[in-house]
């Protein structure tokens, strides 16, 4: 009953319930040995709360204001890739509980659903995630994106090669999907996701499907579903010049690329390591959050370990401006699909807005690092 689901945690563990251990691996896993897994989560427990008192919290307000634009939360939905295998329209059910929640979603590059299918799936804010497979396609897409309405670009530039993830290796992970005894008896033990999965059949990777190569270069790109691993500064001046609208990059660490970013012309970072699924052993985002935001001037946002409402309260503390949610919010679409992920954003904003109130802040404008402290105990 998804009124027995009180947290993000909860919701986790009704996903793995729901999930066939495949599917739960590639959505959970990170990447090598996963030490960046639990570490993600906890850099969180490592600042402490220090309250202001005796300031009047009797309406808290989390609206907050990103390159000009007002939110009614200080929430996004993070890209990721194939979320048709979670739930069938995996990406449509995410982007119409975001629309209805005031947030923007992130349509990924690896996308079950359209550039084009989500874009008329509803209103709301969408920004597109884009990976450069070959820099024909690239362009290719963001004019579609351009073309379909989406307000903002984000690029990630944590995958020059992909991440090594040893869960999905073990269990044979890939599309379309190889069907051994084991598949068989893991689908067969999860017959809910099972139904939905022969319904809709294997997701399609539709932003690759829906194209039409440039050149013939491209074409083996697309077919050998490589990263432009050349992609540097230059390319992306070169981005900034065409693409008209904001641009995003996601998976930025150092203050010193940062200000490089800011000197491109990007309009705000996303301090992230893409969740713990590249290199392993890569620092938490949160551990760089304040230095990486003190050496800019454009907003920051953060993703990666998100999973309560005062894991934001710190980041926001710590200079982020918003945060983004990725296996918080698709534990809640595997298990409950749109009304899931609906619940869990209720859970995190009441869980932010209740930690803003014991902190004594009745605004996000009030958040500052003062009401932090990293602890000495930890
Ligand atoms: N990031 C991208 O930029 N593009 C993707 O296609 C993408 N796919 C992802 C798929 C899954 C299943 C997960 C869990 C993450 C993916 N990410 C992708 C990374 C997320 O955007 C985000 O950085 C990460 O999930 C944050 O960590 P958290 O889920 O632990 O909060």
């Amino acid at each position: 009953q998804l009124k027995d689901a009180f947290s993000v945690e909860d919701f986790r563990k009704r996903a793995k319930n729901f999930l066939p251990k495949m599917v739960f691996d590639y959505l959970e896993g990170g990447s090598e040995g996963e030490a960046g897994l639990s570490r993600n989560v906890n850099a969180f427990g490592k600042w402490n709360f220090v309250p202001r008192r005796l300031t009047d919290v009797s309406e808290c307000s989390l609206e907050t204001t990103l390159l000009g634009k007002g939110y009614s939360l200080p929430f996004y939905l993070s890209p990721t890739g194939l979320n048709g295998l979670i739930r069938p329209d995996g990406d449509r059910l995410l982007a119409q509980a975001a629309a209805k929640a005031g947030i923007p979603f992130v349509l990924s590059t690896a996308s079950n659903l359209s550039i084009e299918d989500i874009a008329a799936s509803g209103d709301g804010e969408r920004w597109f995630q884009l990976y450069v497979l070959h820099r024909d396609i690239a362009k290719t897409m963001c004019q579609r994106a351009l073309t379909a309405g989406y307000e903002a670009l984000i690029l990630t530039v944590d995958v020059p090669v992909n991440g090594y993830r040893e869960r999905d290796m073990r269990n044979r992970f890939a599309l379309p999907a190889t069907y051994g005894l084991r598949t068989l008896a893991d689908g067969f033990m999860h017959p809910r996701w099972s139904i939905n999965f022969l319904r809709s059949g294997t997701p399609k990777l539709r932003n690759f499907e829906t194209l039409e190569a440039p050149s013939p270069e491209a074409q083996a790109a697309l077919m050998k579903r490589q990263m432009d691993a050349s992609f540097d500064w230059d390319a992306l001046r070169r981005l900034r010049e065409w693409w008209p609208k904001k641009l995003m990059v996601k998976g930025v660490l150092r203050a010193e690329d940062a200000v490089q970013c800011a000197a491109c012309g990007v309009d705000a970072l996303i301090v992230s390591n893409h969740g713990a699924r590249q290199l392993d052993g890569t620092i938490s985002p949160l551990e760089v959050l304040a230095e990486i935001a003190s050496s800019v001037q454009i907003p920051i946002l953060l993703d990666s370990g998100i999973r309560r409402g005062a894991d934001a309260l710190t980041s926001l503390c710590l200079g982020a401006t918003t945060v983004g949610l990725g296996r918080a919010t698709l534990y809640a679409l595997a298990s409950d699909g749109q009304r899931g992920v609906e619940r869990c954003l209720e859970i995190l904003t009441d869980e932010l807005k209740r930690g803003m109130a014991l902190l004594g802040a009745s605004n996000i404008t009030q958040l500052d690092h003062t009401l932090v402290r990293r602890s000495n105990w930890a």
